[in-house]
């Protein structure tokens, strides 16, 4: 009889009907052979998916240039199908699921007609934990195939352990013809079912990133106990070479794989990294939150990573020495055959393509490199990885860091007063959007702990989750809040930012410890300036004073935006909130 996988890409392969079916082993090999046929073959909109760039700089790196409309993440046309609409809630696009499976399947019917259907069998997590949760994404295009090769673990060991077993959770991927109007990527969490039709994109088409190690899994811990989050996982090591664990979710594009891989400024202290953009997170038999990264790659932003902002990431960019390395949507300079992007040097190259591969001439408004351009790279080759990586229990969290882009308000950095106040105050989180998907970039939103467009059910239960979890740590994590981005009155931003952040790291990792001093103010406690590190750090005494400033006069307009937020989900919201509102209203009106 045939096994529950083999019926599920039989039924697939009908109604898409690709003129082949390969079932992937995950190998090197492999690999280069897709890539391979990318270079020869394969063709969207008439043009090679893949490139081969200079292979003596860039070991084993490879160019794909996406469809100009097929960008970034897009988020009206993303769905999370619970047949109940209330359970999706307002901060999803919903459709009833019968009805929305009607109109994937006219979307998908010959979808792959004339390519080859790639059959993905991958495991979000550490095979051997009892955490990991069991994938098959099948798609029509390698670019995928290799990507979800360097983000997932991937492999015949997969399919064996999936062997007769229907549990698995199912990814339907086909780029279709990429024409916007037939795009959609909808999730069927009641069926473990995600069905992605239009586009090649990461966070549209990679199913084992977003789709399911955020939208499903986040409903399936809402269910079962756990968080699912947008969070990297960091150990910091301190000069003593004690190392304390912390999560931090910050909003696309706003440099958590910076963060991930941050180069101490500080003499001593070293990040060792453990993920740059999901963490999965639990509560431990002892009763401390436990984090461990579903992922095996980094989907990384190229624009703005270079040797003084990210040499960890620019090292492991350069490692190549058995995954390949993916950029996308990256300039080209055609004298090495090198990808670049604004940043990576100072000047322009003479002769750079533009990602589109059109001659680039330096204009003002205008970058080589898309602002959302990627690179694509296994984890196994940061020189920062922790050793903890693959550990099937995690790691224990000592903090937590919720954060967006602001560039006015908010203090660089403070603490919540306690577990409720701070899931209060990262349910009222907001940040500027960038070009990590489709809408307008620059524009004020709400992003409850970052997850706004990544939570697969209702945000008002959500909240009501972290508070139950809570409950039930006996060490909860202190929770703190950042912002690097805050500006002065000119656009200039106050805070130097990316290894200067471990003065941030050191202060919360003290709090943690009872072993720093704090202010408190109506939001929370923001550092003492005797007990935040300075020593060395060169920036005019002013800076520092208006980027820890809380300005307590201002907070009408956020308080009022935060208000009508959370009005948008009813019932569904916490009744403790209501206090925790009506106390900071009280403190800011006085
Ligand atoms: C990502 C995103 O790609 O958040 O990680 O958009
Ligand atoms: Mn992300």
């Amino acid at each position: 009889m045939a096994k529950a996988i083999e019926k599920w890409v039989d039924e697939v392969a009908q109604l898409t009907e690709p003129k082949q079916i390969y079932w992937c082993d995950g190998s090197d090999e492999e690999a280069h052979r897709l890539i391979e046929k990318g270079i020869k073959e394969e063709k969207i909109d008439g043009k090679p998916v893949f490139y081969e760039l200079n292979q003596k700089n860039w070991p084993n790196s490879y160019l794909h240039r996406s469809h100009p409309s097929d960008v970034a993440r897009t988020e009206n046309l993303t769905f999370v199908c619970h047949s109940n609409k209330e359970t999706s809630g307002p901060n999803n696009n919903w459709m009833a699921p019968d009805e929305a499976k009607k109109l994937l399947t006219g979307l998908s019917k010959g979808s792959m007609r004339g390519r080859t259907m790639y059959v993905l069998p991958f495991v979000m997590g550490n095979p051997d934990s009892p955490f990991a949760k069991f994938c098959v994404q099948v798609t029509d295009i390698t670019y995928v195939a290799v990507s979800m090769r360097i983000m997932t673990r991937m492999g015949k060991d997969t399919l064996e352990r999936i062997g007769n077993r229907s549990d698995f959770i199912k990814g339907l991927h086909s780029i279709g013809d990429l024409n916007p109007e037939r795009r959609r990527i909808m999730h069927f969490p009641e069926e473990n079912l995600i069905w992605s039709i239009g586009s090649g994109y990461g966070g549209n088409a990679l199913l084992g990133k977003k789709c399911i190690s955020l939208r499903l899994a986040s409903y399936m811990g809402y269910k079962e106990g756990w968080l699912a989050e947008h969070m990297i996982i960091i150990g910091v090591e301190d000069p003593n070479g004690k190392v304390d664990y912390l999560v931090a979710a910050l909003p696309s594009a706003c440099g958590k794989t910076n963060l991930a891989m941050l180069r101490s400024t500080l003499p001593g202290y070293k990040i060792w990294t453990l993920g740059d953009d999901i963490a999965w997170l639990r509560v431990g038999q002892d009763g401390r939150l436990w984090a461990t990264n579903p992922e095996n790659g980094f989907f990384g932003v190229a624009p703005g990573t270079a040797m003084n902002t990210n040499p960890s990431m620019i090292e492991t960019l350069k490692v190549g020495t058995f995954y390949p390395t993916l950029f996308t949507n990256t300039g080209v300079n055609t004298d090495t055959n090198e990808p670049w992007w604004e940043g990576l040097s100072e000047d322009y190259p003479a002769n750079l393509l533009d990602w589109q591969g059109n001659k680039f001439a330096a204009k003002e408004g205008k970058n080589a490199a898309h602002a959302n351009s990627r690179f694509t790279v296994s984890i196994k080759q940061c020189p920062t990885l922790s050793r903890e990586f693959n550990n099937p229990e995690g790691v224990p969290i000592s903090g937590i860091i919720l954060g967006g882009r602001r560039s006015s308000l908010i203090p660089l950095v403070y603490e919540s007063f306690d577990w409720k106040h701070g899931v209060f105050c990262g349910a009222m989180m907001g940040s500027e959007t960038t070009a990590a998907a489709t809408s307008a970039v620059g524009q004020l939103r709400r992003d409850p702990m970052a997850m706004l467009p990544f939570c697969g059910y209702n945000m008002g239960d959500y909240f009501g989750h972290w508070l139950k979890i809570g409950k039930k740590l006996q060490i909860p994590p202190k929770i703190f809040f950042v912002n690097w981005f805050r500006k002065d009155e000119s656009g200039k931003f106050l805070w130097p930012g990316y290894g200067e952040n471990i003065r941030v790291l050191k202060w919360i990792i003290e709090r943690t410890k009872n072993q720093a001093e704090s202010t408190e103010t109506h939001i929370g406690l923001t550092p003492s300036l005797s007990s935040f590190e300075t020593e060395g750090l060169n920036i005019p005494a002013e800076n520092l004073k208006k980027v820890f400033s809380v300005d307590e006069g201002k907070w009408d307009k956020e308080l009022q935006d935060a208000e009508a937020f959370f009005e948008k989900f009813g019932k569904h919201m916490p009744k403790e909130f209501n206090r925790e509102f009506d106390i900071l209203e009280k403190k800011l009106k006085t």
